[in-house]
C-alpha cells in the first residue's frame, strides 16, 4: 500500500527535530500530562489539531502583499465575498477574527434563555456559545454516530425522529433554529449526506424553523458526498457545496480547515435580519464590518484558500492521506473509529486501554503515553472535553471517547504517516504497562485546554 501521491511539490521547508526520551518524559510532566500544555518545541510531528496548521500555497502567499489594510473598505473584504458567493453561494457574510468569533455572533443574536439547540453532535465551542446565553444544546445525530465500530457511510446525518421527539417534548417554541455540523468533528469527522440534508430542510419548512450550518468542514463533506452517494460522482464539488448551503439559512465558518490559512472565520447568510443584526454587533466584539478581526492580507488568503479547499484533486489527496494513517493503523488491529474520517484518524481509546477506568481519563492518558512514546502530539476527544452536566455537576463520560489524530493540510509527508502508525502500534502491543491520570486542576470554561493531570502508579 502506498500513500496518496501528492499534488504540489514543496518550495520551503521547516526543520523539526526530534527530543530524546529523557527531554519527552519531563515535558509531559511539565504539561500536566495534557498535550495542549506542550511546547511546540519539544514536539515532532503536531498531530494536535488541523485547525490554523495548514500550509498555505505560493498563490495564498503571493496575496498577502496584495492585503489593503485600509480601516474601511478595503478590497480583500470584496475578493473574499465574491469567494464566498462563488464557493458557498451566500451573498452576504460577516468576517471574524475565527469561527467561535462568528459562533459568538450568530449564537448570541439567535438564542434565548431556556431555549434548545438541536445539533448533529456537540462541538466544544460551539456548546458553550449556546449555553452563554442561556440555551441548551440536544444532540440529534443519528445512533449510528455514537458507535465507532459501525461502518455507515454518512455517520453525521441527523436523525429526524430526534428532531420531533424534541418538538413533541418542549413545544416547537423553545426551538428557534436546528445546528447542523458538516463533517462531524466529535463523530470521528463523519459526513452528513445530501438526501438527508433535503429531508431536513423539508422538515424544517413544514415547522418554519430555521436551519444553521457549522460549514467548517464542509468542503471535505461535499467531497465524501461525490466519492459515496448516488447521482454525485461527476458533480464538480462547488456545485455540491452550493446545493448544500441552499438548504441552510446562513453558517458560521472557522477558516482555519478547509480554507488553508492560519487564521480567520465569518458568518455567512442570505437572510436579511440575521446579516443586519450580526452585521452591528461584530463591531462591538471583533472589528469593523468590513475587516472584523482579520487583516486585509487575511481576508485575501481565505479569498484564494476557499476556492484552492475546494479542488477536487487537492481534497482527494487530502482525505486519502488520513485514509492511509488509518488503515496502516487498521492493519495492524489497533482501534479506530471507522469509517476513517475526513481530517482525522480517532483511535478508540476505551479498547485500546481497556483496563483503566472511565474517571481515569482513558483518552487523555492514551495522548500522553503517545507522545512520551514518539513525540507525536494527540488531541483528547472524551469525557475531559465533554465537561460537566450544567445542572448536576457531575462529569458526563460520552459514548465515544477517543484520541484525535488529525493531520494538517500539505503539511507531512506519507512517510511522517509512516512513523506516526509504527508508534502507536508499537505502543499498542505494550498497553498494558500504562497507568491512568487524575485530574489535580480544572478551570471553569473548556477544562481539556488548560485542565492539568498527574499519573496514578499501576
Ligand atoms: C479543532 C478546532 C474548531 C471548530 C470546529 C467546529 C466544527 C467551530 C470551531 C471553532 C480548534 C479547537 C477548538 C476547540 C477545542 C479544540 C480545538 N476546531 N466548529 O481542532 O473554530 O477554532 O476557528 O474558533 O472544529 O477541531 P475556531
Amino acid at each position: 500500500m502506498n500513500g496518496p501521491v501528492e499534488p504540489f511539490k514543496i518550495k520551503m521547508v521547516e526543520r523539526v527535530g526530534m527530543p530524546d526520551e529523557q527531554r519527552r518524559n519531563n515535558a509531559i510532566i511539565e504539561a500536566g500530562y495534557n498535550t495542549f500544555l506542550l511546547k511546540s518545541e519539544d514536539v515532532f510531528i503536531d498531530l494536535l489539531t488541523d485547525s490554523g496548521t495548514s500550509a498555505m500555497s505560493d498563490y495564498q502567499w503571493a496575496g498577502l502583499m496584495t492585503g489593503d489594510e485600509a480601516y474601511a473598505g478595503s478590497r480583500n473584504f470584496y475578493h473574499l465575498r465574491e469567494a464566498i458567493r462563488d464557493v458557498l453561494g451566500y451573498t452576504s457574510y460577516v468576517p471574524c477574527h475565527q469561527g467561535r468569533g462568528a459562533e459568538h455572533l450568530m449564537y448570541s443574536y439567535l438564542v434565548k434563555p431556556g431555549q434548545i439547540v438541536p445539533r448533529n453532535m456537540y462541538f466544544t465551542t460551539s456548546k458553550l456559545h449556546v449555553e452563554l446565553p442561556g440555551g441548551r444544546m440536544v444532540d440529534i445525530i443519528i445512533d449510528e454516530a455514537h458507535d465507532p465500530e459501525n461502518e455507515y457511510l454518512f455517520k453525521g446525518n441527523v436523525d429526524l425522529k430526534k428532531l420531533q421527539a424534541l418538538i413533541d417534548e418542549f413545544g416547537l417554541g423553545k426551538i428557534v433554529f436546528v445546528n447542523v455540523e458538516m463533517n462531524v468533528n466529535m463523530a470521528g469527522g463523519q459526513p452528513i449526506s445530501m438526501q438527508n440534508l433535503r429531508e431536513l430542510r423539508k422538515f424544517c419548512n413544514d415547522y418554519k424553523l430555521k436551519i444553521i450550518f457549522d460549514a467548517t468542514r464542509s468542503s471535505e463533506n461535499a467531497f465524501f458526498i461525490r466519492d459515496r452517494e448516488k447521482g454525485y460522482e461527476n458533480v464538480p464539488i462547488i456545485e455540491i457545496l452550493r446545493e448544500m448551503m441552499s438548504y441552510s439559512d446562513g453558517c458560521i465558518y472557522s477558516c482555519k480547515k478547509d480554507a488553508l490559512v492560519n487564521i480567520g472565520g465569518f458568518l455567512a447568510t442570505n437572510d436579511k435580519e440575521i446579516f443586519e443584526n450580526t452585521r452591528n454587533m461584530v463591531v462591538v466584539y471583533e472589528g469593523l464590518h468590513t475587516y472584523g478581526g482579520m487583516a486585509g492580507r487575511d481576508m485575501e488568503a481565505v479569498a484564494r484558500g476557499l476556492r484552492e479547499g475546494a479542488q477536487y484533486e487537492y481534497l482527494k489527496y487530502r482525505v486519502n492521506q488520513v485514509r492511509y494513517l488509518g488503515e496502516l493503523l487498521n492493519k495492524a488491529d489497533v482501534p479506530i473509529v471507522k469509517p476513517i474520517g475526513g481530517h482525522a484518524v480517532f483511535l478508540n481509546a476505551l479498547k485500546f486501554l481497556p483496563h483503566i477506568s472511565r474517571n481515569q481519563w482513558p483518552a487523555q492518558t492514551l495522548t500522553a503515553a503517545i507522545y512520551e512514546e514518539s513525540a507525536v502530539r494527540s488531541m483528547e476527544r472524551g469525557a475531559v472535553s465533554k465537561g460537566r452536566d450544567k445542572e448536576t455537576g457531575q462529569n458526563i463520560y460520552p459514548a465515544l471517547e477517543l484520541v484525535r489524530l488529525t493531520i494538517p493540510r500539505r503539511v507531512y509527508t506519507n512517510t511522517h504517516m509512516e512513523y506516526t502508525a509504527n508508534s502507536i502500534i508499537n505502543l499498542f502491543k505494550k498497553k498494558d504497562t500504562i497507568s491512568g491520570l487524575k485530574m489535580v486542576y480544572e478551570p471553569k470554561y473548556l477544562r481539556f485546554f488548560q485542565s492539568r493531570f498527574e499519573k496514578i502508579s499501576l
